[in-house]
């Protein structure tokens, strides 16, 4: 009979916060921008480095380590009947400019102290448990998101847009790729793809990134969060052509501004998001570049990059059709140009596995710690792994929901109440 999960207890999950913590230092290191702020960037240098340091934790934590052709990270811990699906677990570790140390690091530094807990507390795994590092989770080299966990689902759409995907210094992803060490080329992509499979289950341990655990810590402490859904996603890249010149000689009525058509295109992407009629539909430009760059000329391109999500699919793809109505018609009404309206990726929501759900609602209770169930508003690794695998994600507090920025701060005790609830729910998911 295989030992009960329960024979867990919450005293015999002794994790070593201390160390973990430290841990989440170090990595934070490998950045290309001061502390306390962390910039680490798809197959960077400090990128590099920060794999290497994976590695070697998943070594020491005597897991069997693989990469995958674009550098996915796999450690493996078999289990007693090995031949089964595994239950797999983690996140990123890439981090946008001037971000924090927290966004992905805890998914995945935090899965390893997970099952260093249970080999601490004599558990034999039934099904393997595996740790992903997934290669590149933010858009921000490529303009991808999530473009590991995509691979690792087939996308082919995702294998396309690499072809010709070029980063800001015009390097290609594959040249990117082989300066990292890896060297592949097109047609090693759908190689990346795992088979539905591959994994019994996938589960995310990710900071909230919003408000919602923190702000009810103030009344009653929310210590868990457990995912139900996972908001839908997508991008937009827009570019507008004017004349540009002069900023003094050329009168208003002479001028086709490129800028201002920017401008106005993304306050109208404000509007259409407000006018959704949900407080679910979000949006904003979060790059909006001009071309010449210099006060007194008048931009004769402008590029915009937006990102708009909701948790209702249709109602998403509502306010990017007005979007692309809108930038039609600033175009037409400023004559100016509409060079490029790409749609970079426009992905469906995913649930979470109702089966996980409850097993991490079991451990949560388990082991005291109140939990409530929510929907995650950021996308995450799991929005793909959950294509090919039942999906879950456990949420723990972030200081005032931030995320994205060098004030991302959670606190030890978080962290190691989230990565409890992780270990027992692997453990109890490698007995099913
Ligand atoms: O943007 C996101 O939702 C994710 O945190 N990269
Ligand atoms: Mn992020
Ligand atoms: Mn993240
Ligand atoms: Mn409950």
């Amino acid at each position: 009979p295989h030992p009960s999960v329960l024979s867990l207890s919450p005293s015999s999950l002794s994790v070593d916060a201390v160390g973990l913590q430290r841990q989440i230092d170090e990595l934070a290191a490998f950045s290309d921008t001061p502390a306390p702020s962390v910039t680490r960037i798809l197959y960077s240098e400090k990128d590099v480095l920060a794999r290497s340091y994976i590695k070697s934790l998943m070594k020491e934590a005597a897991l069997s380590v693989r990469e995958d052709a674009v550098g996915n990270i796999f450690g493996r811990w078999n289990g007693y009947e090995a031949g089964l699906p595994a239950v797999a677990t983690g996140s990123h570790i890439d981090a946008i400019p001037f971000s924090g140390k927290y966004d992905g690091v805890v998914g995945v530094l935090g899965a390893l102290e997970a099952i260093n807990t249970l080999k601490r507390s004599n558990f034999q795994p039934r099904r393997s448990l595996e740790v992903i590092m997934f290669t590149s989770e933010e858009p921000t080299r490529f303009g991808i998101s999530c473009l590991g966990s995509r691979l690792l689902a087939g996308s082919e759409a995702a294998a396309a847009a690499l072809k010709q995907a070029v980063d800001g210094q015009n390097i290609s992803f594959f040249d990117a790729a082989k300066s990292a060490g890896y060297k592949i080329c097109q047609e090693d992509l759908p190689n990346v793809s795992l088979t539905k499979e591959s994994y019994s289950a996938f589960l995310e341990l990710h900071i909230e990134q919003g408000p919602i655990l923190e702000e009810e810590g103030r009344s009653f402490y929310v210590s868990i969060g457990i995912v139900t859904a996972i908001a839908a996603p997508a991008s937009i890249k827009v570019g507008f052509e004017g004349n540009g010149g002069h900023a003094g000689a050329v009168l208003m009525p002479a001028r086709n501004d490129a800028g201002l058509a920017a401008a106005e295109l993304a306050l109208a992407v404000e509007k259409h998001v407000l006018a959704s009629g949900s407080i679910d539909t979000v949006g904003t430009v979060g790059i909006l570049e001009l071309h010449p760059g210099a006060i007194n000329s008048i931009p004769s391109r402008s590029h915009l990059e937006i990102d708009t999500r909701d948790i209702d699919e249709k109602r998403r793809n509502t306010v990017i059709e007005k979007i692309q109505h809108s930038a039609s018609k600033i175009a037409k009404d400023r004559g100016v140009k509409l060079s490029q309206f790409t749609v970079v990726n426009q992905d469906p929501p995913a649930l979470c596995d109702e089966s996980i759900i409850n097993a991490m609602e079991a451990a949560s209770r388990h082991l005291n710690l109140s939990h409530k169930l929510m929907i995650s508003r950021a996308y995450h690794d799991s929005l793909f792994m959950a294509r090919i695998s039942p999906m879950g994600m456990i949420f723990i507090p972030c200081y005032k929901g931030y995320s994205h920025k060098p004030e991302e701060y959670a606190s030890m005790e978080d962290i190691a109440n989230g990565v409890k609830v992780l270990a027992l729910t692997l453990a109890k998911l490698s007995l099913d």
